[in-house]
């Protein structure tokens, strides 16, 4: 496909309410949506970086940079047949996986719109609805997350995550299993402790918990390995997986018995389909993770979902619980049992609202092949 254009805009959307990680408080989002036009079509994809480089070492300004100066006019000067042909396209750049994945997705995202079907039916995927859960932030009170967990499972959703760190777990998970003793309950440090940590993450399998998500180094394996030796309840990697040989040493190693996907982290659709089938290959079940996306990047995360792998709830909830006014259309809905439905339109499945697009517009930036003097 011959690329057209390419518009990189950074949006300035404010959180309906903050959200809390272990590594701090995120109030309004800085996102960088790209825009690939090509042969009368759009592709859209999102930069999931947040504004610091706090979960990983990318950020909303090193990723704009990164997209600017490298990686929109490598694209703009190639015509790749699909968002397959990305990564290869981008090889010279290394790392900077979040910037890479805004334009690999938009590409998919065209192919699909090009073929006429469902991204998720691009993707290979085999489900018409997926499973959703909610990442619930640290609150200010366990009495204000417990309202918090009520009004979500009233909402139909099928799996409570809570973040967690030293100061917020036990307690927390205490009062919160002796109200709901049967629900799937899981948590996620973001890499809060420590192998001191040890027998206190050890008390953890007392709650019954499905997994706890990336307790230890963002970047560990081997130490994970030894404490999961230790646990009963499941590590899940999230923060350490970067691709699929991640995904084959963190298995090997023992270092986790789930993963979460994220596309942004492994840099696109083609490295996230890499990382689900070799974990499917063994036996090791997966989910979508997110990570407070605009629309964009929520319809990219459903359509991943429908992969065979994704066997386990996701992070991967309603527009609403985000944004008062979500970028696509319609804005994504959970039923009452916790489901949302994959849309069969071509492409995402979701209108993209460019007019709101427009007025949430920080900055913007268009890149186009170099043209040829003569
Ligand atoms: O670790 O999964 C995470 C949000 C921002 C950064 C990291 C994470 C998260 C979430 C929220 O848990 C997931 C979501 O609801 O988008
Ligand atoms: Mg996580």
């Amino acid at each position: 496909m011959r690329i057209d254009a390419i518009i990189l805009r950074e949006l300035h959307m404010p959180l309906v309410r903050p959200f809390e990680t272990s590594f701090g408080v995120t109030r309004n989002r800085r996102i960088i949506l790209a825009e690939v036009q090509s042969e009368g079509l759009s592709g859209w994809g999102e930069c999931t970086a947040g504004e610091r480089p706090f979960f990983s070492g990318e950020s909303t300004d090193s990723a704009w940079q990164v997209l600017v100066q490298e990686l929109a006019p490598m694209l703009a000067s190639e015509s790749p047949e699909s968002g397959g042909d990305c990564p290869g396209i981008f090889r010279a750049v290394r790392g900077n996986p979040m910037a890479k994945a805004a334009l690999e997705n938009a590409i998919w995202d065209l192919e699909a719109q090009r073929e006429g079907v469902s991204l998720s039916r691009l993707l290979g995927g085999v489900r018409d609805t997926i499973a959703c859960g909610v990442s619930i932030g640290i609150q200010s009170s366990i009495e204000e997350l417990l309202s918090v967990i009520e009004h979500e499972l009233a909402a139909g959703y099928q799996r409570i995550k809570l973040k967690c760190k030293p100061g917020w777990d036990v307690e927390v998970f205490e009062r919160v299993r002796s109200r709901w003793p049967g629900i799937l309950l899981s948590c996620d440090a973001n890499s809060a402790y420590r192998l001191r940590d040890e027998d206190h993450l050890v008390s953890f399998d007392a709650f019954d918990l499905l997994m706890i998500e990336q307790p230890l180094w963002h970047d560990d394996f081997y130490f994970h390995s030894v404490l999961q030796r230790r646990l009963n309840t499941p590590i899940c990697l999230d923060e350490s997986i970067r691709n699929r040989r991640d995904t084959l040493a963190a298995i090997e190693m023992g270092s986790c018995k789930i993963i979460n996907v994220k596309l942004g982290r492994v840099g696109g659709f083609s490295e996230a389909i890499a990382v689900h089938n070799a974990a499917m290959e063994r036996g090791i079940p997966v989910w979508c993770g997110g990570m407070l996306e605009s629309g964009i990047g929520r319809a990219h995360n459903i359509a991943l979902s429908t992969l065979e792998g994704f066997t386990l709830p996701g992070d991967v909830s309603a527009s609403a619980r985000y944004f008062a006014d979500d970028v696509i259309e319609p804005a994504v809905t959970v039923s009452e049992q916790g489901e949302i439905e994959i849309p069969d339109t071509p492409g995402r499945g979701y209108e993209v609202r460019t007019d709101l697009i427009e007025r949430l517009t920080a900055r913007k930036e268009t890149i186009r092949e170099m043209a040829l003097v003569a």
